[in-house]
């Protein structure tokens, strides 16, 4: 859990998305990630625009949308840009390294012309972290250091699988390509994990959590939340919320109150 402002660790931090990332949150005091998970890109791109000045990450599922158009995530740069966050597609990799690579780099999605942050599952073992690690880092990749990884170190639905020698295999694959993971998707109250990702104090992973919902406890299909509070408490620098902000009345107001709450668990973790 990191008792350092987003400010101090964005000067510090090799990673130049991690920066970036920092950067954003102090700038727009918000660590909250809106998980856009709607299905037509009208839907999607009006909630980047309206959500984009309290936010610090747009996280998408962008094979979910019933009319995508290669158009698509080039407006979503865009919004991007005229908001200031970043973009994490929620792809959760899961193959072996050489078919990661063109799944990331190139193919029907092109995820690595639009996606600052994408993740990826442990479930291959080592071998997808490398691939997509070496992708980031040829000679003719147009975008150096403005990329990053995540690791999926745990899940939130009800039985996961993620926990034990899985999450601790996540976080020593996370420190061999700290080049290019710059953290994990993860909860550390759930289950065992509290200990394996605590571990990780000296040096500075960035802790997404998903599963946070102010109003509801989880939902029919397994889903698990806990609020923004609980979460930044336990050190999540960055709270993923779906349902709980764009499928109530006013996605906007709800937000900004995402954004209250997440940012005062910040502010006195860090002790301000
Ligand atoms: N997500 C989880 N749990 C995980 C990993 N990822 O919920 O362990 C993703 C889902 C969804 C979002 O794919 O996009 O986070 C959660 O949405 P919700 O807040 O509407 O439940």
């Amino acid at each position: 859990k990191s008792h350092l402002t987003y400010g101090e660790r964005a000067k510090q931090h090799p990673n130049g998305v991690a920066r970036k990332l920092f950067e954003i949150a102090e700038s727009k005091k918000t660590n909250v990630v809106v998980s856009a998970d709607l299905t037509t890109s009208q839907e999607l791109l009006n909630l980047a625009d309206e959500l984009g000045p309290y936010i610090a990450v747009l996280k998408t599922h962008i094979d979910i949308l019933d009319d995508f158009r290669p158009s698509i995530p080039e407006r979503l740069k865009d919004l991007a840009i005229k908001h200031n966050f970043l973009i994490f597609e929620d792809r959760k990799f899961v193959d072996i390294g050489n078919t990661v690579q063109k799944q990331y780099h190139g193919g029907a999605l092109q995820i690595s012309s639009w996606a600052d942050i994408v993740n990826c599952t442990m479930l291959p073992g080592e071998g997808i972290v490398q691939a997509l690690t070496e992708t980031a880092e040829r000679d003719d990749f147009p975008y150096k250091d403005e990329r990053g990884l995540l690791i999926l170190a745990t899940m939130t639905s009800k039985g996961s699988l993620a926990t034990g020698e899985y999450t601790k295999v996540s976080v020593e694959c996370a420190r061999k390509y700290s080049r290019f993971v710059i953290g994990f998707v993860a909860s550390r109250t759930l289950g065992d994990v509290e200990t394996d990702v605590a571990a990780l104090d000296n040096e500075d992973f960035v802790l997404f959590t998903t599963g946070v919902n102010m109003a509801s406890k989880g939902d029919k299909l397994g889903q698990q939340y806990q609020t923004p509070k609980s979460a930044v408490e336990s050190g999540a620098d960055f709270i993923i919320a779906g349902r709980g902000i764009y499928a109530v009345p006013n996605p906007v107001e709800t937000a900004k109150l995402y954004r209250d709450e997440g940012w005062k668990a910040y502010l006195s973790r860090v002790g301000k």
